[in-house]
């Protein structure tokens, strides 16, 4: 590999968007692909950041995140969402607890406490994990460091606090590690707790609040190319606000615990593996937060393990990477709606074995080829459930019985194809073209909802749901091509996109939803099915560095998700993002940065509609277009001696608006989500 190539793919594959690094109080985003140079965006974090990983996201090219609640971010990319998005923890690929994803990953270890954030911009790679469909992403938890060569026992830590105005939130975190050169422990732990965030004036957002108590501890050792740790990570969440979701949180708690060991055998080969085991429990209710008609509780359960295992060697000019990955999870539901007893999930396993093989390598002068395939077995099933005779008359009991009848055993076997191709045609010009087929199998909620419920994965649009056990699995055939151009004061990186998605797992009008609607009605339910779709778009970063001081970097977003079998011709998909865009001046000197920020977003009219004239129905909820909108925040920080102090103002105009991705309130389908009003944020931090 030639030099110039080495130097053009290293700013390619991974530039760690934030310089400073080491006296940060906040995740270090890595977006693989991206030509976003060192510390663009990552060093202005908006401050729900300061809280949510993945509200770190909205700064990453094609990401989003879809907002039910305070502390219930999911995570989103070029359109896709929820369960198509492939997403560990510490090397984990963790389940949520919640079926309807109140406790998506990326919630899992709480901002103060995540040291990295990766994202694999355009088509990721097989390696990344099994239905890694619509992106992957990785979380990695605050460790600690290990002393250097020359050093005896080190102690290091970080130490950081909060303030916002906007939901009076405030936030404190300790890490504090002990190591020499071959053994390391660390301890952690934190603790953020807001109110109703105000949104214009003194009107207040029901349902935002949050409660939520985290700590992790672990150990690592490393010695001669082997590398070992062994992570705990517990989350406690409190009483927290999902809005969009028809009850809230009365507790998330439980833990993950990881083991990895790698081997650097030399000469190219290496040794990786991975295993963890996951245990928690849920509650949510209707009426912590609110008063509704029926009171209604959720207990639910998770357990989960995993293992994976690589090994990488030298291959022709490249590095190849055989692996198999397996984990299994159990899922239980339990409602209660009054008096009475409602078993939703019994009993629900879901399995996922797999092998993959990946090679990357030099084929010609100034050219890398990365090439990828992955067969994946899934295997789930669920038990018989019980409960629900009185409601809506017979037709729950009708439900119930055809359910338990069925054969609800499910196999999907797919195999996973990536090429992708990187040119350097000059020292200031690089080409990535990428073809790939990627599935995902259903999830349980998808297959065993056996009577109408909104336990959709955090799916969020109002209306209650059917599972579908003849469900196929979904394939997608993608095409990215990207472009990134820089030299030392600009760059400009556009990436192209097209999704066909054959098998496409959405919500439809069938007779059998009608039936199950029964005389309810009042929340009309859709039943997950197969249709034909495609999602394209671009996005592109760009920015110019003026001097030492000043620099202006700028980021855009558009996707558009569309049916291709309609019967009406009408056909957006659900919770596609709008044309959006970001533009920062940032100034810096010595310990001082600045810097000012406007966030566009367009108008959403490209909403979801599946009406069906072939079925007789009641109407559903529709979605529902947004208005678009512009903000400005305003934002600064001062280091010294490893201390941090941040501040900022975010809708500095205090105007009213509405996130498209932001679901309704109380799960109604018609009263958007507000968007907080003017926030006055204020943080410390200190790092040895
Ligand atoms: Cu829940």
């Amino acid at each position: 590999m030639n030099t110039k190539l080495n130097l053009a793919i290293a700013s390619v594959l991974a530039i760690p968007f934030q310089v400073s690094a080491e006296h940060e109080q906040l995740p270090t985003i890595v977006v693989e692909g991206s030509a976003m140079r060192a510390g663009t965006f990552g060093t202005a974090p908006d401050s729900s950041g300061l809280k949510d990983t993945a509200s770190l996201l909205k700064r990453v090219p094609g990401a989003n995140v879809n907002r039910n609640g305070p502390l219930t971010g999911i995570a989103s990319y070029r359109g896709m969402f929820g369960n198509r998005i492939n997403i560990s923890i510490d090397g984990a690929n963790m389940k949520e607890v919640g079926p309807n994803s109140m406790d998506p990953p990326l919630s899992h270890i709480p901002a103060p406490l995540t040291g990295t954030l990766t994202v694999h911009r355009g088509i990721s790679p097989v390696s990344s994990g099994i239905e890694s469909f619509g992106g992957s992403m990785h979380a990695e938890s605050k460790k600690g460091r290990f002393a250097a060569e020359d050093e005896d026992i080190i102690t290091s830590g970080t130490a950081s606090m909060g303030y916002s105005s906007v939901e009076d939130g405030h936030y404190g975190a300790l890490l504090g590690s002990a190591a020499n050169q071959n053994h390391k422990v660390y301890l952690s732990g934190s603790k953020e707790q807001g109110l109703n965030y105000r949104i214009k004036d003194n009107e207040k957002q029901p349902n935002t609040k949050y409660d939520r108590e985290a700590f992790t501890a672990g150990y690592g050792y490393q010695r001669d190319g082997h590398e070992f740790g062994i992570n705990y990570s517990n989350n406690n969440t409190g009483h927290t606000g999902t809005p969009a979701l028809p009850m809230d949180i009365v507790y998330v708690r439980g833990g993950l615990y990881d083991a990895n060991y790698s081997w650097d055998l030399g000469n190219g080969y290496k040794l990786k593996t991975n295993v963890f085991y996951q245990k928690m429990r849920h509650l949510m209710s209707n009426f912590l937060m609110r008063s509704p008609a029926t009171n209604m509780t959720n207990r639910t359960e998770v357990e989960a393990g995993g293992i994976d295992l690589a090994v990488d060697m030298e291959l022709f000019n490249g590095v190849l990477t055989v692996g198999v990955n397996g984990d299994q999870s159990n899922h239980d539901a339990n409602i209660m709606m009054g008096a009475m007893a409602i078993n939703y999930f019994n009993g629900v396993e879901r399995d996922r074995y797999s092998i993959f093989t990946e090679w990357t390598g030099d084929i010609a002068e100034d050219t890398e080829l990365e090439l990828g395939a992955r067969y994946a077995h899934t295997w789930s099933d669920a038990g018989q459930v019980s409960g629900g005779m009185n409601m809506s008359g017979a037709t729950t009991a009708t439900d119930r019985i055809a359910f338990n009848a069925a054969d609800r055993s499910r196999n999907f076997n797919f195999v996973d194809l990536t090429a992708i191709l990187r040119h350097s045609l000059s020292s200031s010009l690089d080409i990535e073209v990428g073809l790939a087929r990627k599935n995902r199998a259903p999830t349980y909620q998808e297959l065993y909802l056996w009577t109408r419920n909104s336990a959709t994965g955090g799916f969020a649009d109002g209306n209650t749901y059917l599972g579908n056990l003849e469900l196929e699995h979904e394939t997608a055939y993608q095409f990215d091509l990207g472009f990134d151009w820089h030299t030392e004061n600009a760059y400009v990186a556009p990436r192209v996109f097209y999704h066909y998605v054959d098998n496409y797992i959405q919500g439809l009008e069938t007779s059998a939803a009608a039936a199950s609607r029964g005389m309810g009605g009042a929340s009309a339910s859709l039943q997950w099915s197969n249709i034909e779709a495609h999602l394209y778009g671009i996005d592109l970063e760009a920015g110019y560095t003026f001097n030492d001081n000043l620099r202006f970097d700028a980021g855009l977003n558009y996707v558009r998700g569309e049916r291709l079998d309609s019967p009406t011709g009408d056909t957006d998909l659900y919770r596609i993002a709008p044309l959006n865009g970001r533009a920062q001046m940032t100034y810096e000197q010595a310990g001082f940065m600045g810097a000012i920020e406007g966030v566009f977003y367009a108008d959403q009219g490209d909403v979801a509609n599946l009406d069906d004239p072939n079925v007789t129905t009641t109407s559903y909820r529709r979605e529902q277009k947004t208005k678009g909108y512009m903000l400005m925040n305003l934002r600064g920080k001062y280091e010294f001696h490893g201390v941090v102090v941040g501040t900022g103002i975010e809708n500095v105009l205090d105007t009213k608006h509405f996130n498209h991705l932001g679901g309704y309130q109380n799960h109604d389908g018609t009263t958007r989500i507000a968007m907080p009003g003017r926030n006055i944020y204020a943080t410390l931090s200190y790092n040895w």
